[in-house]
C-alpha cells in the first residue's frame, strides 16, 4: 500500500481538512518496504511503475530512506541507491529503530552504514519512533528539502 499525507507548513502537528496545497505544506508518501517484491506478479508492475512515475515528478523534493538499525544495507538498498544517484533525487537517510541496539553497539552499527553506503555524516539521522531520538531534527532536514524545492 502506498499511503499519502499532507503536511501542513511548519510540520506534522494535528488534523487538517483536504485544502489546496500552501506555501510550506507537503505531501509525504508513504511507500512500503523492499517485501512488496513477494507480492503477486502484477501487483509488483503496477508498483514499479507507481515508483517510476514518483521518482520522475519533478516536483519531488527528495526522499527519506530509511535503513534499520539491525540491518545491513541489502543489494535492494545499493540498487535504490544507483537509482536515486542516476535520478539525481536528494536523499535523507534515517537509520531506524536506533532504540533496539542502544549505546556502543547501535554507534557502531550507525558507522557501519554509514561506511557500507559511503555516506557523509550529515546525511544520515538516527531515529527512534519509540523514543523519538532524531525525530525533530530529521523533520527538520524534510523541512529544508521541502524549501530547497523539486527538480
Ligand atoms: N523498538 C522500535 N520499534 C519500532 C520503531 N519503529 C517502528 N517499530 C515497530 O516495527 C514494526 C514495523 O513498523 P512499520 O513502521 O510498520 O514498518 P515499515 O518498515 O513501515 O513496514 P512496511 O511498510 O510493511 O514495509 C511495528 O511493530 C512498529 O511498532 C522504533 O523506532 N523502535
Ligand atoms: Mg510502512
Amino acid at each position: 500500500m502506498l499511503n499519502v499525507y499532507e503536511i501542513p507548513a511548519g510540520g506534522p502537528v494535528g488534523a487538517q481538512h483536504a485544502a489546496p496545497l500552501r506555501t510550506g505544506a507537503y505531501y509525504l508518501l508513504d511507500l512500503p518496504g523492499y517485501g512488496y517484491a513477494k507480492a503477486g506478479k502484477t501487483e509488483r508492475a503496477g508498483f514499479a511503475q507507481l515508483l517510476r512515475h514518483i521518482l520522475d515528478r519533478g516536483r519531488l523534493a527528495g526522499v527519506v530512506w530509511l535503513l534499520d538499525v539491525r540491518r545491513d544495507p541489502s543489494d535492494d538498498d545499493r540498487a535504490m541507491q544507483d537509482r536515486l544517484a542516476a535520478h539525481g533525487t536528494r536523499v535523507l537517510a534515517a537509520i531506524t529503530k536506533r532504540d533496539k541496539l542502544p549505546g556502543g553497539q547501535g554507534l557502531r552499527r550507525e558507522q557501519a552504514i554509514r561506511a557500507a553506503l559511503g555516506l557523509e555524516p550529515e546525511q544520515l539521522v538516527a531515529t527512534s519512533a519509540r523514543t523519538g531520538e532524531g525525530v525533530a531534527e530529521l523533520q527538520e532536514a524534510i523541512g529544508a528539502l521541502v524549501r530547497a524545492g523539486g527538480a
